[in-house]
This record gives structure tokens, C-alpha cells and sequence, in this order.
């Protein structure tokens, strides 16, 4: 009865702190699937340079690995999304990603997740727990999808019948247990494979992404220059990409307006014009992105992502 009570609790303070989403899963389930996929996708080098996944693998598969007491984790969902943001995507301005427009979610996420952790605090002291958002070592969208959040549809990112995807997903582990949600049953991607089509750079096949052609790891993980085996056809994106997510039946009709007002465009990201853009110096952009989500590619790569979309002008 406590275990409900404690859990229910946390779930109206989550929501009522907005997030959109909120279930919890029991850490003994098998992740057998996605640790086996994880593997697949690493032997297939889908992972490009970005070394610290593999490096970090055995934690990513075994959530034991990276915190052996949990005995619970909670998931939550919080939307980004806004109308707000996308004002100036008419003209023919370079594309940024809705969701580093605004605030950096890491910090702003965090903040939210430490109130809820307050709470719990509060009703069951000398807990051990972990706060996670995007940087632990767990495979966030399988634990989500676990949690009964939605599915990973076939763009790889994870889908709600109720919000679409527009959302960032975050984790409190914690070493006592709580009242346990069902995985999310059904794949509702049914015969649709818009991402696929829309894709352009054939980055996709049905839930699995090659990141080496993927204009999001390309714009903002990639470093130095693009050898021949990398697109180097940017489509006007300067950090991350859209695309999959634009085109998706289930944004289309489920997208609302965050309640975040932190993640609205920034102005100084907003009142960028083109030809701003090909004036940057590297001082002016560490003032426009400062405490953006966007500080994770330096000047160099978003110079470099400039000089290429011209190029293919
Ligand atoms: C690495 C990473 C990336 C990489 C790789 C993306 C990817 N799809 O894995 C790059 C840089 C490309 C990237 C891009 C983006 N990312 Co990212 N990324 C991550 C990160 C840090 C790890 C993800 C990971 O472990 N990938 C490894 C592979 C194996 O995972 P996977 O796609 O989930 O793989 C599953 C499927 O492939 C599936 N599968 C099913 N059948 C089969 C069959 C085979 C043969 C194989 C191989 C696999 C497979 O099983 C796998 C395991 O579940 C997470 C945060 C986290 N800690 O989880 C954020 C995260 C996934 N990213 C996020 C976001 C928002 C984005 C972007 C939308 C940003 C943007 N606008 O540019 C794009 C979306 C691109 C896309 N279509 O997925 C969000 C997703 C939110 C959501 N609602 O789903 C996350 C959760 C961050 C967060 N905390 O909110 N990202
Ligand atoms: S983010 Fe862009 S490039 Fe990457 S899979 Fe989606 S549409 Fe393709
Ligand atoms: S566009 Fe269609 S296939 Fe792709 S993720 Fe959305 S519903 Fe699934």
C-alpha cells in the first residue's frame, strides 16, 4: 500500500512539474532485445566515431553494471516541442533542431528531476539513487518503452500515442520498489514508412539508424573534416536534424505546445538571419549558444557545416 501510495505520489509531483509522461519500470526485466540490438549495432560500426558508446557498453546492456543496487526505474517524458520555434523556417535560413533552440534540456531536465528526488527524499530516507538525462550509460528509449512511455517507432526514436516524440526522456533510479508499469504493447507504426521516404540521406531502415548517415551525428558529433564513406549533403541542417521526426503522422496530429518556457527558441538563436550565420566569429557564437544545448558542436564544426551546405548549393 505505501509502495502505491509513494508511487502514485510521484507521479501527480511529476506532473504537475510537467512532464507529460511519467512510468516505472522494474530493473530486473530482461533488456535482453535491445542489449542483443546494441551489440548488432556496434558490430555494424552504426555508431561512426562515437567511440564512448562502445566504451561503455557493457553498462548500456546491463543496468546492473552501472548501478547494481537499482531495484527501480522511473522514466519520464517532457515535450519540447513549439510553434515558437519555428518561425523562421520559411525563409531560406540555415536548420537547426527544435530541440537545441531553446535552454539546455541537461540542466533544465535536471532541475525537475531533483525536485521530484526532494520529494522521494522526503518519504524514505538513506536511499541510494541515480538522476540521469541522455549522458548515463543506459539505453533511455528501451527503458522508456519498458516503462509504457510509447514505442520506438521505426525512425528509432520513441513514440507516444498521446504527445508524439518531441519529447526528452530522463531517469531517477533508485535501490527500493515502487509500483511497476507495463511495457508499451503495441508497435503503432503499423504499414506506415514516411521517415524511410522522407529520409535524405537513407540514413534509416525500419528501426535502425546508420549514424554515419545521419545529418544529426554528422552536424554535431562528427568532428574534422567528412571523408569520402560520410554524406556530405547536409540539406541546410547546421545542428542535428529534423526531418524523421517532421514528417511523422503521429507529430502532425499530436504536437503541443510545451509549458517550458526555457525551451523556446532563444532570441539570439530566433533573430539569426543566413547571412549572420556566414559572419559568425567564434566569440559571437559562444554568445549566442550560451547555455543552448547547441555548445555540444564548437565553432569549428558549425563553420565546417556552413562551408559544406554551400558547397552543395
Ligand atoms: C547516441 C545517440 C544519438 C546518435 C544515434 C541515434 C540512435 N538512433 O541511436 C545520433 C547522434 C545520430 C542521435 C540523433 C538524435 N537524437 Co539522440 N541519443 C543518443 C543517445 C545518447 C544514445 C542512444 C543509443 O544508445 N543508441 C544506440 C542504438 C543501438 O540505440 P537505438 O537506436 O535505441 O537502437 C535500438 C534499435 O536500433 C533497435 N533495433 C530494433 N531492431 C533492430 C535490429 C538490428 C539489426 C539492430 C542493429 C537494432 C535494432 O534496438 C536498439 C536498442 O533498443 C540517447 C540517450 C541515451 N542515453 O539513450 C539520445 C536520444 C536517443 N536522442 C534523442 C534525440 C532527441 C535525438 C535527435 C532527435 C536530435 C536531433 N533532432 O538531431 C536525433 C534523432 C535521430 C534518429 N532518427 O534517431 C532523444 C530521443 C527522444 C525520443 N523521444 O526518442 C534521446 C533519448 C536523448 C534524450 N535524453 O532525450 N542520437
Ligand atoms: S535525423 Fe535526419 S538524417 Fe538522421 S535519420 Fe532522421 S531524417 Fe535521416
Ligand atoms: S513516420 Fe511512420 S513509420 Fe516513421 S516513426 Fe512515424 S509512424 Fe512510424
Amino acid at each position: 500500500m505505501k509502495t502505491k501510495k509513494l508511487t502514485s505520489n510521484i507521479k501527480d509531483l511529476s506532473k504537475s512539474l510537467g512532464f507529460q509522461l511519467v512510468g516505472v519500470s522494474n530493473a530486473k526485466t530482461a533488456m535482453k532485445e535491445p542489449s542483443v540490438n546494441l551489440q548488432q549495432w556496434l558490430d555494424l560500426g552504426y555508431n561512426a566515431s562515437m567511440n564512448w558508446i562502445k566504451t561503455r557498453k557493457e553498462e548500456r546492456k546491463n543496468i546492473f553494471k552501472y548501478f547494481p543496487e537499482v531495484k527501480s526505474v522511473i522514466s519520464f517524458g517532457y515535450n519540447y516541442y513549439s510553434t515558437h520555434n519555428e518561425v523562421n523556417s520559411m525563409d531560406k535560413n540555415y536548420k537547426i533542431s527544435k530541440y537545441a533552440k531553446g535552454e539546455d534540456y541537461h540542466v533544465i531536465i535536471k532541475e525537475k528531476l531533483y525536485e521530484v528526488l526532494s520529494f522521494i527524499k522526503s518519504k524514505e530516507e538513506n536511499i541510494n539513487y541515480r538522476v540521469c538525462v541522455d549522458t548515463s550509460p543506459i539505453l533511455e528509449k528501451a527503458w522508456a518503452q519498458n516503462s509504457g512511455l510509447g514505442w520506438i517507432g521505426k525512425n528509432t526514436n520513441l513514440i507516444s500515442n498521446q504527445i508524439g516524440s518531441w519529447f526528452f526522456i530522463s531517469e531517477i533510479l533508485l535501490d527500493i520498489d515502487l509500483e511497476y508499469d507495463n511495457e508499451f504493447p503495441n508497435d503503432l507504426c503499423g504499414t506506415c514508412v514516411k521517415c524511410l521516404e522522407a529520409c535524405p540521406t537513407d540514413a534509416l531502415t525500419p528501426y535502425v539508424l546508420d549514424s554515419n548517415k545521419c545529418i544529426s551525428y554528422l552536424t554535431i558529433e562528427h568532428k574534422g573534416e567528412f571523408n569520402n564513406n560520410l554524406t556530405s549533403d547536409l540539406n541546410g541542417w547546421i545542428y542535428g536534424c529534423d526531418i524523421c521526426q517532421d514528417v511523422c503522422p503521429w507529430n502532425i496530429k499530436f504536437s503541443t505546445e510545451t509549458q517550458e518556457k526555457r525551451f523556446l527558441s532563444k532570441d539570439t538563436i530566433k533573430d539569426m538571419t543566413k547571412g549572420d550565420w556566414e559572419k559568425l566569429s567564434e566569440k559571437n557564437y559562444k554568445k549566442i549558444i550560451k547555455k543552448s544545448a547547441m555548445k555540444r558542436a564548437k565553432f569549428d564544426s558549425i563553420s565546417r557545416n556552413i562551408e559544406l551546405n554551400n558547397k552543395n548549393n
